[in-house]
Protein backbone atom coordinates (compact mmCIF):
# COMPACT_ATOMS: atom_id res chain seq x y z
CA UNK A 1 0.00 0.00 0.00
CA UNK A 2 1.53 3.45 -0.88
CA UNK A 3 0.66 6.56 0.75
CA UNK A 4 -2.11 7.88 -1.39
CA UNK A 5 -3.77 4.62 -0.85
CA UNK A 6 -3.10 5.37 3.07
CA UNK A 7 -4.73 8.98 2.15
CA UNK A 8 -7.64 7.94 0.74
CA UNK A 9 -8.87 5.66 3.95
CA UNK A 10 -7.55 7.89 6.36
CA UNK A 11 -9.67 10.57 4.56
CA UNK A 12 -13.12 8.12 4.79
CA UNK A 13 -12.52 7.32 8.58
CA UNK A 14 -11.56 10.67 9.99
CA UNK A 15 -13.57 13.90 10.75
CA UNK A 16 -12.03 16.30 8.26
CA UNK A 17 -10.47 18.32 10.85
CA UNK A 18 -8.55 15.50 12.20
CA UNK A 19 -7.62 14.01 8.68
CA UNK A 20 -6.28 17.71 8.00
CA UNK A 21 -3.75 17.54 10.95
CA UNK A 22 -2.53 14.34 10.23
CA UNK A 23 -1.47 15.43 6.57
CA UNK A 24 0.23 18.41 8.64
CA UNK A 25 1.98 16.56 10.57
CA UNK A 26 2.96 14.38 7.83
CA UNK A 27 4.42 17.36 6.54
CA UNK A 28 6.10 18.67 9.56
CA UNK A 29 7.59 15.21 9.87
CA UNK A 30 9.21 15.23 6.64
CA UNK A 31 10.96 18.51 6.67
CA UNK A 32 12.06 17.07 10.43
CA UNK A 33 13.45 13.76 9.43
CA UNK A 34 15.12 15.56 6.34
CA UNK A 35 16.99 18.34 8.28
CA UNK A 36 18.08 15.32 10.78
CA UNK A 37 18.80 12.90 8.31
CA UNK A 38 16.58 10.27 9.39
CA UNK A 39 14.15 8.23 7.44
CA UNK A 40 11.86 10.55 5.09
CA UNK A 41 9.03 8.00 3.92
CA UNK A 42 9.30 6.64 7.55
CA UNK A 43 8.67 9.43 9.14
CA UNK A 44 6.12 10.69 6.83
CA UNK A 45 3.68 6.98 7.35
CA UNK A 46 4.35 7.34 10.67
CA UNK A 47 3.12 11.00 10.58
CA UNK A 48 -0.04 10.61 8.99
CA UNK A 49 -1.16 7.71 10.67
CA UNK A 50 -0.31 8.68 14.32
CA UNK A 51 -3.91 9.03 15.20
CA UNK A 52 -5.64 6.88 12.86
CA UNK A 53 -7.43 5.23 15.81
CA UNK A 54 -7.93 8.63 17.59
CA UNK A 55 -11.62 8.66 16.91
CA UNK A 56 -12.05 5.46 18.18
CA UNK A 57 -14.44 5.88 21.09
CA UNK A 58 -16.61 4.46 23.88
CA UNK A 59 -17.89 0.38 23.50
CA UNK A 60 -16.02 -0.15 20.10
CA UNK A 61 -12.66 1.19 22.01
CA UNK A 62 -13.36 -0.98 24.83
CA UNK A 63 -14.17 -3.84 22.17
CA UNK A 64 -11.00 -2.89 20.42
CA UNK A 65 -8.91 -3.05 23.26
CA UNK A 66 -10.21 -6.75 24.28
CA UNK A 67 -10.08 -7.74 21.04
CA UNK A 68 -6.08 -7.00 21.10
CA UNK A 69 -5.67 -7.80 24.96
CA UNK A 70 -4.89 -4.74 25.51
CA UNK A 71 -4.97 -4.16 29.23
CA UNK A 72 -6.44 -0.98 30.82
CA UNK A 73 -4.88 0.63 34.26
CA UNK A 74 -6.59 3.20 36.45
CA UNK A 75 -5.13 5.77 34.79
CA UNK A 76 -6.27 4.81 30.86
CA UNK A 77 -9.74 3.42 32.77
CA UNK A 78 -10.07 7.43 33.20
CA UNK A 79 -8.60 8.60 30.64
CA UNK A 80 -9.08 6.28 27.55
CA UNK A 81 -7.43 8.85 24.97
CA UNK A 82 -4.68 7.67 26.59
CA UNK A 83 -4.78 4.17 24.33
CA UNK A 84 -4.89 5.66 20.83
CA UNK A 85 -1.56 5.42 20.77
CA UNK A 86 -1.19 1.35 21.11
CA UNK A 87 -4.93 1.25 19.35
CA UNK A 88 -2.95 3.01 16.59
CA UNK A 89 -0.17 0.43 16.05
CA UNK A 90 -3.44 -2.51 15.33
CA UNK A 91 -5.54 -0.22 13.20
CA UNK A 92 -2.17 0.55 11.26
CA UNK A 93 -1.32 -2.94 10.68
CA UNK A 94 -4.71 -4.18 9.96
CA UNK A 95 -6.03 -1.43 7.83
CA UNK A 96 -3.28 0.66 6.78
CA UNK A 97 -0.90 -2.81 6.37
CA UNK A 98 2.61 -1.39 7.92
CA UNK A 99 4.72 -3.73 9.47
CA UNK A 100 7.86 -1.81 9.90
CA UNK A 101 8.32 -0.86 13.77
CA UNK A 102 10.52 1.95 13.01
CA UNK A 103 6.80 3.42 12.02
CA UNK A 104 4.67 1.51 14.80
CA UNK A 105 6.61 3.00 17.05
CA UNK A 106 6.83 6.51 16.94
CA UNK A 107 2.71 6.05 16.87
CA UNK A 108 2.84 3.78 19.86
CA UNK A 109 4.42 6.59 21.48
CA UNK A 110 3.05 9.77 20.13
CA UNK A 111 0.97 10.75 23.30
CA UNK A 112 3.18 10.14 25.96
CA UNK A 113 6.70 9.92 24.74
CA UNK A 114 8.25 7.22 26.55
CA UNK A 115 11.84 6.73 28.85
CA UNK A 116 14.26 6.31 25.63
CA UNK A 117 12.72 8.03 22.50
CA UNK A 118 14.36 7.24 19.38
CA UNK A 119 15.09 10.44 16.57
CA UNK A 120 11.88 9.32 14.37
CA UNK A 121 9.64 9.03 18.13
CA UNK A 122 11.04 12.92 19.06
CA UNK A 123 10.08 13.84 15.00
CA UNK A 124 6.40 13.03 15.26
CA UNK A 125 5.69 13.79 18.97
CA UNK A 126 7.34 17.43 18.27
CA UNK A 127 5.51 17.51 14.83
CA UNK A 128 2.25 16.62 16.30
CA UNK A 129 2.74 19.51 19.01
CA UNK A 130 3.89 21.99 16.16
CA UNK A 131 1.78 21.32 13.15
CA UNK A 132 0.35 24.71 11.15
CA UNK A 133 -2.71 23.94 13.19
CA UNK A 134 -1.63 24.21 16.55
CA UNK A 135 -1.71 27.75 18.13
CA UNK A 136 -1.43 26.84 21.63
CA UNK A 137 0.74 29.44 24.13
CA UNK A 138 4.08 28.64 23.82
CA UNK A 139 4.32 26.51 20.41
CA UNK A 140 6.20 29.29 18.54
CA UNK A 141 9.42 29.10 20.86
CA UNK A 142 9.10 25.15 20.13
CA UNK A 143 8.56 26.08 16.19
CA UNK A 144 11.51 28.71 16.96
CA UNK A 145 14.02 25.77 18.26
CA UNK A 146 13.16 22.64 16.95
CA UNK A 147 15.46 22.71 13.19
CA UNK A 148 18.36 23.65 16.16
CA UNK A 149 18.09 21.50 18.87
CA UNK A 150 15.21 18.79 18.79
CA UNK A 151 16.04 17.56 22.63
CA UNK A 152 15.71 21.26 23.86
CA UNK A 153 11.98 21.56 21.68
CA UNK A 154 11.01 18.13 23.39
CA UNK A 155 11.40 19.48 26.56
CA UNK A 156 9.58 22.30 26.31
CA UNK A 157 6.59 20.43 24.28
CA UNK A 158 6.54 17.99 27.33
CA UNK A 159 7.01 20.72 29.89
CA UNK A 160 3.90 22.41 28.12
CA UNK A 161 2.12 18.92 27.97
CA UNK A 162 2.91 18.06 31.68
CA UNK A 163 1.50 21.79 32.93
CA UNK A 164 -1.17 21.21 31.04
CA UNK A 165 -2.02 18.13 32.67
CA UNK A 166 -1.86 19.30 35.92
CA UNK A 167 -3.84 22.38 35.37
CA UNK A 168 -6.70 20.10 34.85
CA UNK A 169 -6.61 17.71 38.02
CA UNK A 170 -6.17 14.70 36.09
CA UNK A 171 -4.07 11.72 36.35
CA UNK A 172 0.22 12.07 35.09
CA UNK A 173 0.50 8.84 32.86
CA UNK A 174 4.14 7.70 34.19
CA UNK A 175 5.49 7.37 30.66
CA UNK A 176 5.21 10.83 30.38
CA UNK A 177 7.65 11.77 33.50
CA UNK A 178 9.73 8.96 31.68
CA UNK A 179 9.96 10.56 28.61
CA UNK A 180 11.24 13.80 30.12
CA UNK A 181 14.02 12.57 32.41
CA UNK A 182 14.61 10.57 29.12
CA UNK A 183 15.26 13.81 27.15
CA UNK A 184 17.05 15.50 30.46
CA UNK A 185 19.74 12.50 29.96
CA UNK A 186 19.62 13.34 26.37
CA UNK A 187 20.72 17.07 26.57
CA UNK A 188 23.06 15.53 29.94
CA UNK A 189 24.76 13.12 27.18
CA UNK A 190 25.10 15.43 24.91
CA UNK A 191 27.42 18.17 27.51
CA UNK A 192 29.69 15.30 28.61
CA UNK A 193 32.53 16.15 27.05
CA UNK A 194 35.77 14.34 28.41
CA UNK A 195 34.00 12.65 30.65
CA UNK A 196 32.79 15.66 32.89
CA UNK A 197 29.86 17.54 31.81
CA UNK A 198 30.28 21.20 30.58
O1 LIG B 1 -4.15 13.17 19.34
P1 LIG B 1 -3.83 14.63 19.39
O2 LIG B 1 -4.95 15.43 19.96
O3 LIG B 1 -3.36 15.18 18.09
O4 LIG B 1 -2.59 14.83 20.39
P2 LIG B 1 -1.98 13.79 21.45
O5 LIG B 1 -1.91 12.42 20.90
O6 LIG B 1 -0.68 14.39 21.92
O7 LIG B 1 -3.02 13.77 22.64
C1 LIG B 1 -3.14 14.94 23.33
C2 LIG B 1 -3.77 14.72 24.65
O8 LIG B 1 -3.04 13.80 25.47
C3 LIG B 1 -3.73 16.05 25.37
O9 LIG B 1 -5.05 16.36 25.74
C4 LIG B 1 -2.81 15.83 26.54
C5 LIG B 1 -2.95 14.35 26.75
N1 LIG B 1 -1.86 13.80 27.54
C6 LIG B 1 -0.55 13.62 27.25
N2 LIG B 1 0.11 13.12 28.31
C7 LIG B 1 -0.81 12.95 29.29
C8 LIG B 1 -2.06 13.37 28.80
N3 LIG B 1 -3.20 13.33 29.51
C9 LIG B 1 -3.12 12.86 30.76
N4 LIG B 1 -4.21 12.81 31.46
N5 LIG B 1 -1.95 12.43 31.31
C10 LIG B 1 -0.77 12.44 30.63
O10 LIG B 1 0.28 12.06 31.16
FE1 LIG C 1 -2.65 11.72 19.03
FE1 LIG D 1 -2.15 14.23 16.62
Amino acid sequence: MDTKQRIEILKQTLSEKRFNHSIEVMKTAIKLAQHYKADVATAETAGLLHDCAREIRGKLLHQTCQKHKIKLDYVTKAQPELLHGILGVFVAREKYEVTSKDILDPIRWHTTGREKMTLLDKIIYISDFIEPGRSFEGVDEVRNIVFQDIDRAMLMALDRTIKYVMMREVYIYPETIKARNGIISDIRAKKVIGGKYE
